[in-house]
């Protein structure tokens, strides 16, 4: 039997748990901010799940718990902002609004998040910059686990990238997958549930293909789309990598030493004023973009995060639900029982 637990509540919970653990109190609420809207839009793979991890990440010492992210502004179209090694959402919550009045006076603008620990979602990032009526693309390398196509050694993170673009009446039009054939955090899901993977997602430590979750998490993910999605996440390496002058899958996975910790590497995060590039142009562009939605939804498609929002209405007006299970593991970490 599922309990509900008001959005508010749930997030009141997430906070206290944090502090509770010493992290510093921006660092807390910007980390249970996003764990909060991973549960209450159904997204359960970065929700309350991540938070052992979270903890583990800090009782290991990997993670800053008095970060305060700072700000590199020159004037230019890249701003950049360095999370002292605190968690990410800290550190984009310093960087967003620059960035969106920066891409409203250029036209496009870029956010680098520098020496970040990273886990969430990055949903809640592009969001930011569609309520502002900008088109956002975000990006990040995560640790080496997924071999690339035609290989069966990890080197390429999950690598993860949302895009989203601005809709005048409704949510925006947003997706955010990660570039691997499924996360990671799916895979650790299904291994605590003791069921098997779907075929395609991984292979074990002898390169051969396996549904066994544990054999995965010991061998190799696999990319999504064979060497299209080895591609993408190449791409994200290099961007959201190499050129902000930061960590590589490998290089975070060297770092690190082991994947049961939370990486530490950058982000990249564009936006784009949708205005500013349609200017002296025929049609305006959210207009042009809602025809072709329609056409999506008219033939019987359904957009990405429909789901999710369809989660989150209900989630709103009712709260989340949470299982006996849920509720008592949030009591023991409220009472400090993490070991
Ligand atoms: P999924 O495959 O679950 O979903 C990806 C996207 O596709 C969502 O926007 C989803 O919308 C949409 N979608 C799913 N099914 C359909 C459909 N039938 N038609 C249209 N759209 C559809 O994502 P992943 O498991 O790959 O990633 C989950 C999360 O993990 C992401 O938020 C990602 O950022 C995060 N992640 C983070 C990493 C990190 O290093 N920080 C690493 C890897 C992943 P909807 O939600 O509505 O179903
Ligand atoms: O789910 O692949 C994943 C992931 C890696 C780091 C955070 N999430």
């Amino acid at each position: 039997m599922t309990t509900r637990i008001s959005v508010s509540d749930l997030e009141g919970i997430v906070t206290r748990i944090f502090l509770r653990a010493g992290l510093c109190d921006a660092q807390s609420r910007a980390v249970a901010r996003v764990i909060t809207a991973g549960e209450r839009d159904a997204c359960k793979s970065h929700g309350i799940y991540r938070i052992d991890g979270c903890l583990d990440t800090l009782a290991a010492g990997k993670v800053n718990r008095d970060a305060e992210p700072s700000l590199q502004d020159d004037g230019s179209g890249v701003i950049r902002v360095d999370a002292q090694g605190g968690f990410s959402p800290a550190a984009f919550a310093l960087g967003a609004p620059v960035l969106a009045d920066r891409a409203r006076a250029l036209g496009v603008a870029a956010l680098v998040i520098n020496d970040c620990t990273h886990f969430s979602a990055l949903w809640p990032e592009v969001e930011v910059l569609t309520d502002d009526g900008l088109a956002a693309l975000a990006m990040c390398p995560s640790y080496a686990t997924v071999a690339p196509s035609g290989g069966t050694v990890p080197l390429l993170g999950t690598n993860p990238m949302a895009f989203g673009w601005p809709r005048r009446n409704g949510p925006p039009y947003v997706f955010d997958f990660a570039t691997s054939a499924a996360a990671r955090g799916e895979i650790e899901l299904h291994f605590r549930a003791g069921t098997t993977l779907p075929e395609g997602w991984a292979i074990d430590s002898e390169g051969q293909p396996t549904t066994d979750p544990d054999r995965a998490l010991h061998g190799a993910m696999l990319p999504f789309g064979g060497h299209k999605g080895s591609a993408i996440a190449t791409m994200i390496e290099l961007l959201a990598g190499a050129m902000i002058g930061d960590l590589t899958s490998q290089g975070a996975l060297d770092y690190l030493g082991t994947t049961a910790l939370f990486p530490r590497h950058g982000e990249l995060i564009l936006a784009f004023d949708p205005q500013r590039f349609a200017a002296g142009r025929s049609g305006d562009p959210l207009d042009r973009a809602e025809v072709l939605f329609s056409a999506h939804v008219g033939q019987g498609a359904r957009l990405p995060s429909q789901r999710r929002f369809a989660a989150r209405s209900k989630a709103l007006a009712g709260g989340i639900e949470l299982s006996p299970q849920e509720l008592a593991k949030l009591d023991t970490l409220q009472r400090g029982g993490h070991s």
